[in-house]
């Protein structure tokens, strides 16, 4: 049950590839805590409703042309512009689940093969920004995900672009990381993978308080970097 003298929210990122469910699994996940009189918040990224979120958005879609620079930081810029909120969120004790976080924004960038858009280069807009707690990485196979359907109309939503961003998050899972991710196998029942998700995050959200307050990503923060 909720526990009214719980003093933060916990911030619980859900991270993973297309088609792993993210979405889904964040609705549930968001269902259940509230179930549970939980104050709990539901964001995504990008969030295609502010001015900057809107040019992201047309990008995506193929309506605008944007250099890869540009829309790398438009994307980080858009996570800044609900930073403070997020913060604010947290100290008043509400937990905030996150669809697609900095990770999303370092890997598909690096995955467009623009030898200037290192991952290195990608994380540095990144460091700063409300750190999670807890960062629940959604694993499917290529054979499960290409079971889920074809993919959409977006940029980005191609084969090749699909395995290089794969090939990179899989390649960040090998690293040694911190003990804030939990990877979860996506590739069963949807109830299954809920209940996975829910216990970890139950645990993370009693443990928080003696975490101390929210902390900031750093530089090595998840992605230990390279030169690459
Ligand atoms: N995406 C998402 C990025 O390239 N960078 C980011 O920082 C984020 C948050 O945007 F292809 C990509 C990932 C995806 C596209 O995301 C739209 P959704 O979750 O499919 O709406
Ligand atoms: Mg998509």
């Amino acid at each position: 049950m909720a526990d009214d003298k719980a003093n933060r929210g916990a911030l619980v990122v859900v991270e993973g590839l297309d088609r792993a469910g993210k979405s889904s699994q964040c609705e549930l996940l968001y269902r259940s805590l509230l179930d549970m009189n939980y104050k709990t918040k539901y964001i995504r990224f990008p969030d295609r409703s502010t001015p900057i979120g809107k040019q992201i958005d047309s990008y995506l879609r193929g309506q605008s042309q944007l250099d890869d620079h540009s829309i790398h930081l438009l994307f980080s810029a858009n996570r800044w512009e609900v930073a403070q909120s997020i913060h604010d969120d947290i100290n008043k004790g509400i937990t905030v689940i996150v669809d697609r976080y900095s990770f999303s924004g370092a890997v598909y960038t690096a995955a467009k093969g623009n030898p200037n858009l290192s991952l290195h280069w990608a994380w540095q807009p990144e460091v700063g920004l409300p750190r999670p707690d807890l960062c629940l990485f959604l694993s499917i196979s290529p054979e499960e995900a290409a079971k889920r359907g074809g993919y959409g109309v977006e940029r980005y939503e191609t084969d090749s672009m699909q395995t290089r961003v794969r090939n990179l998050f899989l390649s960040l899972l090998d690293l040694p990381h911190n003990d804030e991710i939990c990877v979860i196998d996506a590739g069963r029942s949807v109830a299954e993978v809920a209940q996975d998700i829910l216990e970890p995050v139950l645990e993370c959200m009693k443990n928080v308080d003696s975490i101390g307050p929210l902390k900031k990503l750093g530089p090595w923060s998840f992605i230990p970097i390279g030169d690459n």
